[in-house]
């Protein structure tokens, strides 16, 4: 006899197993969340603390804003305000991002609250008492007029590794290169224009040096760390760790708590992590329970791979020094770019969570996130792409297993779930299949492989619509009734076990398939694996997920082109393709470590290049695209046939110089509009739109 899925299921729940700890990275409180946040970090979190709640584990997820550091005192500075009002404006912001993306935290602070200044500073004197923090006099520049000294973003002046002007205190957008501020040419203070000049100053450095040992075993010992952190962990950990600087001469920030520091502050850096903390302790004064059950059973991670760094060697050795345990794993999801390109909040190359749910459901964002790659490899989010993947795998897919399942159970079985009698081959497969989805895709999550356990669960509804197109019930019924009465019951246990395990992933709507199937929304994992009892009730059909329009893409794609035209009509002199505004990453005391991320990060196989079809190709005809000023449609003859590209060269070509010209053309990608218009290749030129001149070589020649 199977168990069935009742109303009352609740009284068989399973006791608590685990307490984990989970930390979502603190996000800046300096901009809202875009969609590369939420792909990295937030989304993973959420599935997998919503998953492990659903298993009767005890979950304690956390975050807070990172309300500190000179990204934030420069914004103040710049708009007339005190630090405290941007990070609050942010933090609200921010808030509502993460909940209407329905990231389910249980406690989201700010380390500006005063128990994390208390928390912070109690960490940084019980290392300092161990003698793991020790003072050093180091040379800093500080800009007389302002009366300062000038830490990271507080200066900028020529970048002494690549020219490139504008470089900033703590690093290099043009070559990515992690800087000190005396590293800098010609540096000027950024609040007054003023030359600074070099000052003694006297600061806090952490003994990270001692804890290479430790670190090593830690990230060694550790199987079930992922791939992408253990590599990079490894990596940086065979160039030796150097000590590490904790403060800052600024005011905005967390006071030293010594006699002889003031002035000085925690490096934003020195005291983020304690966040997590401070998040967690605020929690235990509301509830009374205490995190630091959590925290001594199961602790992980999510963060986004640029601070993997931070959070696995730094973080780890601090808990170290302290006399801590340290995080059982670290998860880190790699970058989202936007439509091939770099995200840019400073170029406005970007979407922002307020604007997509606007018009979204979340849901639909948290599937697309979650499907389009495995957290460990970069991605892409394209508007195309989102919608063909909405509108075939969730509303084909998905939606349309579902909807057929539920119409013909109320047409021909009176909306009860039919009998199952004598079953065929194909029912006892689709029974096995179903029996064993909720192990794989459980299994799938336990291991972070959030986009593998996503893909299994699409597989199966479109084996169920294979399923259903084989039974053919809308002949048997007339037929056959066992066979299609069989077909249906399936479907519905299916229907069912999707509705339960969609709820890591998409709660939203698996509430609803829920409530249209008549049960309990509060379910858990297993409750999966219960099968509805023959005659249950199903409600009436609603429809699930409608399918994105082809104008509603152009336009969004219009829109976001529109927005890189505005931003470089205005403000030219950021070229670079780097997400500026949200980090203050370049707390690594040695650019060799960023340089470990670089490379790492971009190498392609020989393969990877072979994909590529690159030509040599001749413009026959070239105009200008209305309303745009950078983008030209092209015709091009690459021999074997003349193709239309459009390329964002306008603003250094005029269309007539053009004409004739020999140029290098991608020409395997995929068709896509830009600006409406069509473009079936992609010329490749430099940053400054300045193009190649293949001048010895014949039209239609393939490069290698
Ligand atoms: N505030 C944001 C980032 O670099 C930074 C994270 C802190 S986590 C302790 O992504
Ligand atoms: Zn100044």
């Amino acid at each position: 006899m199977k168990k069935e899925l009742t109303n009352n299921n609740s009284s068989n729940r399973r006791k608590e197993m685990s307490k984990i700890f989970i930390s979502c990275a603190l996000p800046y409180a300096n901009g809202p969340c875009h969609l590369g946040h939420l792909r990295s970090t937030y989304i993973p979190a959420d599935i997998y603390a919503r998953y492990n709640r659903m298993k009767g584990n005890d979950v304690l997820l956390v975050c807070a804003t990172d309300e500190h550091g000179t990204p934030i005192a420069v914004k103040a500075d710049k708009e007339g305000k005190k630090p405290i009002e941007i990070a609050k404006r942010y933090h609200d912001m921010i808030a509502k991002d993460l909940e209407s993306c329905d990231i389910s935290l249980d406690s989201f602070t700010r380390t500006t609250d005063k128990i994390h200044y208390k928390i912070a500073q109690d960490f940084f004197l019980d290392l300092y008492g161990k003698n793991l923090i020790y003072e050093k006099e180091i040379k800093q520049l500080y800009c007389e007029n302002c009366e300062k000294f000038l830490p990271d973003r507080y200066v900028e002046g020529i970048c002494p590794h690549c020219d490139s002007e504008r470089a900033r205190g703590d690093h290099c957008e043009s070559c990515g290169r992690h800087l000190e501020p005396t590293d800098l040419i010609n540096p000027k203070c950024l609040t007054c224009g003023h030359t600074p000049i070099i000052k003694e100053s006297k600061h806090y450095f952490f003994r990270l040096s001692n804890f290479q040992k430790s670190i090593e075993e830690y990230i060694n010992s550790n199987n079930s760390m992922p791939a992408n952190v253990k590599n990079y962990a490894k990596n940086w950990l065979k160039e030796g760790l150097n000590d590490w600087i904790l403060s800052r001469d600024m005011s905005w920030g967390i006071p030293i708590p010594l006699e002889g520091a003031e002035g000085k502050i925690l490096y934003v850096w020195g005291e983020a992590f304690l966040g997590y903390i401070s998040s967690a302790a605020q929690w235990s004064r509301k509830t009374g329970e205490k995190w630091e059950d959590y925290w001594n059973d199961t602790a992980l991670h999510f963060i986004g791979k640029d601070i993997i760094y931070h959070h696995a060697l730094f973080w780890t050795s601090l808990l170290e020094g302290y006399g801590c345990r340290l995080p059982t794993n670290i998860i880190a999801g790699e970058y989202l770019s936007l439509e091939g390109r770099k995200m840019s909040t400073s170029q406005n190359w970007v979407i922002w969570v307020a604007d997509f749910v606007k018009k979204y459901d979340s849901d639909l964002l948290r599937y697309y996130l979650t499907i389009n790659a495995p957290l460990n490899k970069d991605t892409d989010f394209s508007w195309d792409d989102f919608g063909r993947r909405i509108n075939d795998e969730l509303a084909d897919v998905l939606g349309n297993f579902l909807h057929r399942t539920f119409t013909f159970t109320k047409k021909f079985f009176n909306s009860k779930v039919p009998e199952y009698k004598n079953p065929n081959d194909d029912d006892r497969a689709f029974e096995v299949d179903i029996e064993e989805i909720p192990n794989t895709v459980g299994q799938l999550i336990e291991e972070f492989k959030f986009r593998e356990g996503l893909v299994e669960i699409i597989k199966i509804a479109k084996k169920g619509n294979k399923y259903f197109n084989d039974q053919e019930p809308w002949k048997a019924v007339k037929e056959d009734e066992e066979r299609a009465a069989n077909c249906l019951y399936l479907s519905n246990q299916l229907a069912k076990t999707l509705a339960i395990l969609l709820k890591p992933y998409i709660p939203n709507k698996a509430e609803k398939i829920a409530n249209i199937m008549n049960i309990p929304t509060d379910t858990e994992w297993n409750d999966s694996k219960l099968y509805l009892e023959v005659g249950h009730e199903i409600n009436k059909a609603k429809p699930l997920f409608k399918k994105i329009e082809e104008e509603t893409l152009e336009k969004e794609k219009e829109d976001l082109y529109k927005n890189l035209e505005d931003e470089e009509n205005t403000d030219d002199n950021n070229k670079g393709n780097i997400d500026t505004n949200n980090d203050e990453n370049n707390g690594k005391n040695n650019n060799k470590n960023d340089k470990g991320v670089e490379n790492m990060s971009d190498q392609i196989t020989i393969d990877d290049f072979a994909k590529m079809d690159i030509r040599i190709g001749q413009i026959l005809e070239a105009e200008k695209i209305e309303g745009s000023n950078k983008l030209l449609k092209l015709k091009v003859d690459v021999k074997e046939k003349e193709i239309q590209v459009v390329a964002g060269i306008g603003t250094r070509y005029s269309p007539e110089e053009l004409i004739e010209r020999k140029v290098v053309v991608l020409v395997n990608l995929p068709p896509a509009k830009l600006f409406g218009v069509k473009s079936e290749g992609m010329i490749l030129a430099t940053d400054s739109a300045a193009l190649l001149t293949p001048d010895e070589s014949e039209v239609g020649e393939r490069i290698r």
